[in-house]
C-alpha cells in the first residue's frame, strides 16, 4: 500500500533528525521510501510560541497495516529522542500518518486522512511536491486546498541530501 507521512521538528539538530528519520522508514519491515520532498523551514502553526520548523513529506510503500505503520512511526520518533511533555510544544521529531492508500480510519490512536492535512501548508505544499494529482479522500483536490493556507509562512529550502541547516 502507498502511505504519506509527514515529517517535523524545531528542537536539535532539526535537519539531522529528519535525515535519520527517512533511513529509519526505509528499514521498517516491508516498507520503501519512494519519494521525498524537500525540506521546508516553516512557520509554527498553533497557539504556542516557538522556533521555525523543519518539514517535509515522504511517500512509502509497505506491507504493514495503518496502525502498525502508525506504530512504527511512535517507535522512531521515541529512537529518536522525541519526548512528549507539552502537547503542541517542541519536538526533536514528530512523524504523522496522513494517508493510508484511501482508508478512512478513526479510532482513538488513529484518523485517516490525518484530521488537520488539509489546512496547513507545511504539509501540503511537500505533499504537493511529491503527488500533485493527489485527491484527498474527504477533501478533493490538493491544488484546491492551497489558496486557504497562503497565509502560513512556508519556505522551500533548495538543498536535500547531505544538509545540515537548521532552523533559525
Ligand atoms: N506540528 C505541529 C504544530 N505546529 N507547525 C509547523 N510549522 N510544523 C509542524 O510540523 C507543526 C506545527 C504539531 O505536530
Ligand atoms: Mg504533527
Ligand atoms: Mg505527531
Amino acid at each position: 500500500m502507498r502511505a504519506f507521512v509527514a515529517l517535523g521538528a524545531n528542537l536539535g539538530s532539526a535537519t539531522a533528525q529528519l535525515h535519520a528519520a527517512v533511513r529509519a522508514l526505509g528499514a521498517l519491515p516491508g516498507t520503501r521510501v519512494m519519494q521525498c520532498s524537500s525540506l521546508y523551514r516553516t512557520a509554527p502553526v498553533g497557539t504556542m510560541p516557538q522556533p521555525d520548523f523543519m518539514n517535509a513529506v515522504c511517500a512509502v510503500e509497505t506491507t504493514l497495516e495503518a496502525e502498525a505503520l502508525m506504530q512504527a512511526l511512535l517507535d522512531i520518533e521515541r529512537q529518536h529522542g522525541r519526548v512528549r511533555d507539552v502537547p503542541g510544544g517542541p519536538r526533536s521529531l514528530d512523524l504523522d500518518l496522513l494517508l493510508y492508500a484511501d482508508q478512512h480510519l478513526d479510532t482513538p490512536g488513529l484518523t485517516l486522512p490525518h484530521p488537520r492535512l488539509h489546512a496547513r501548508a507545511f504539509v501540503l505544499y511537500p505533499l504537493q511536491e511529491i503527488a500533485p494529482d493527489l485527491v484527498i479522500p474527504g477533501h478533493g483536490p490538493i491544488e484546491a486546498l492551497l489558496p486557504a493556507c497562503v497565509d502560513q509562512r512556508i519556505e522551500r529550502l533548495p538543498v536535500l541530501a547531505g544538509d545540515t541547516e537548521q532552523p533559525a
